[in-house]
């Protein structure tokens, strides 16, 4: 590490409330249980409000709200309803610096990250489908494209504003209501979404948004007033949904883990490669459910890749995450932070050997240092889970057959990355990889026209483009 002059980002530029409430039917209103839960600053500690955990009765309040609303919304012309998510989109971008402020507050990801990744695509993901609102009734779908009625969405902690873009963005352009659960430890930048949807007039009980935990989920999902079901998180959950929502006619999409390849060959740039690695694994802290977990490399130029890979990770600069310079900012929780070194601890007794560049982690806030595992078989279980932190497996390969069996050699399929300067490699790759998305020369790399989804266990639907429309549409 070498030093820096700190340049941090003020936080004063939001406003904090000491408690929240859940934004039912176009107004807050206080939870009708007791509990309450607190949602703190991942790198300091530091309690930042108190949040309402929704009952079952609050959850049945909101989805009647949604009902209520999904008469007016659903017969409005498209037109209409893609000016509301147009005004949507520009109130995003006028409050993105508080909004980004704000989700690095809650989540610990990298002001940077932020501000110049996450917020754009949010403001992105509405103006795209806002879009889409008035074009239906054309474009292929024929003549009679029907929303399907209450969306009960689930998202996770690791892009909290993103995944909430992604999910109502579609609905609501489709016609269709929402009710949104945001994950326990990240709810405040979907508390403050609410404001914006008051801020833009949009009709009340269109967006209805209910905080909680798995309780306040699984009330959600099963409630039979929820004709549809988006859910984005663990596989374990994922699958819990789908078995509860089996047989009761609610149309699902899951977005659940990954173990994605990032596959470098020795024709690779490897400068270029060396960038797409520590993009594809420290981005984040690797909390990213297609993050490049796994490196295979050629064996031929495996020891000039990790010395430049591991020179690479001496530069990055781990610390607070209002910083404008931080690379790599806090573990999003204490429980998150268990998972990651139960992992990194079991790939070491199982025979990885383990590095990580010289770098000292504050005191207080739950922090991991960018680490290497090199020595990985493809039977370890670093190599198998989703460590989803900061924690790359290498392993090596010598044909490309043999990466694309390496590749594949995972119960996930969401994401896999193809480093060479050979384009017909790059075909063959792309067709042989089972992931839904396969980037080639770079990783991470999102665009809210791309349709984003899994194989196998990394769950079914796609999220993004055209496709991502035909989640919320009957025809
Ligand atoms: O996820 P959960 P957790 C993976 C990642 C991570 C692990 C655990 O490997 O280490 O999952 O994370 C809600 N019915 N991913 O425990 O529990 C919950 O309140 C309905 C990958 O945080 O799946 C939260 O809003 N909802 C992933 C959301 O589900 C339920 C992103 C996700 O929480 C529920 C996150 C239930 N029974 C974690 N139980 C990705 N694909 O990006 C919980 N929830």
């Amino acid at each position: 590490m070498f030093e820096y002059a700190p340049a941090p980002e003020s936080r004063d530029v939001v406003e904090i409330k000491p408690s929240y409430g859940l934004f039912i039917g176009g107004e807050w209103v206080d939870s009708q249980g007791t509990e309450r839960n607190k949602t703190v600053n991942p790198a300091s500690e530091e309690v930042l409000a108190e949040i309402a955990w929704a009952s079952e009765a609050d959850v049945d309040r909101a989805v009647e709200a949604a009902r209520k609303a999904f008469g007016v919304w659903s017969a409005l012309p498209g037109s209409e309803r893609a000016k509301y998510l147009f005004r949507i989109a520009r109130i995003i971008q006028e409050r993105s610096r508080e909004l980004a402020v704000l989700e690095t507050l809650d989540n610990g990801k990298p002001i940077r990250e932020s501000r110049d990744v996450d917020l754009p695509l949010v403001a992105a993901h509405f103006f795209y489908y806002a879009g889409w609102a008035d074009k239906l009734g054309h474009a292929g779908y024929g003549p009679a494209p029907r929303p399907l009625g209450v969306a009960g969405q689930v998202i996770p902690w690791n892009f909290p504003l993103l995944m909430l873009a992604w999910k109502i963005a579609p609905a609501l352009a489709c016609g269709n209501t929402v009710v949104l659960k945001p994950a326990e430890t990240t709810p405040l930048s979907a508390l403050l979404f609410a404001e914006i949807c008051a801020q833009a007039d949009l009709p009340p009980g269109v967006v209805n948004i209910v905080t909680g935990a798995g309780e306040t989920g699984a009330a959600l999902v099963n409630h039979p007033g929820v004709d549809k079901v988006a859910f984005t998180g663990s596989t374990e959950v994922g699958r819990r949904i789908a078995r509860s929502v089996a047989g009761s006619g609610k149309k699902v999409t899951l977005e659940l883990g990954g173990k994605a390849a990032n596959i470098v060959f020795e024709d690779a740039a490897i400068d270029q490669a060396v960038e797409g690695i520590v993009n594809g694994i420290f981005f984040n802290q690797g909390h990213v459910c297609c993050a490049g977990s796994r490196l295979l490399v050629q064996e031929s130029i495996a020891t000039e890749l990790l010395d430049a890979l591991k020179r690479r990770l001496g530069t990055l600069r781990l610390g607070d995450p209002l910083d404008k310079n931080t690379d790599i900012g806090a573990i999003n929780s204490a429980a998150q932070l268990a998972k990651i070194h139960e992992l990194s601890d079991l790939g070491e007794a199982e025979g990885a050997e383990r590095w990580s560049p010289a770098c000292s982690l504050p005191e207080r806030g739950f922090w991991f240092p960018p680490t290497i595992f090199t020595g990985v078989a493809q039977s370890h279980r670093i190599a198998r889970e989703e460590v989803f932190g900061p924690v790359l497996s290498v392993l090596t390969f010598r044909t490309p057959a043999e990466a694309v069996e390496k590749a594949n050699n995972t119960p996930f399929g969401l994401s896999a990355g193809v480093w060479t300067e050979k384009g017909s490699r790059i075909l063959w790759m792309a067709d042989k990889l089972r992931a839904g998305v396969v980037w080639a020369n770079t990783f991470n790399k999102f665009d809210p026209t791309s349709p984003f989804g899994g194989y196998k266990e990394s769950g079914y639907g796609r999220e993004g483009g055209r496709h991502g429309l035909e989640a919320y549409l009957d025809v």
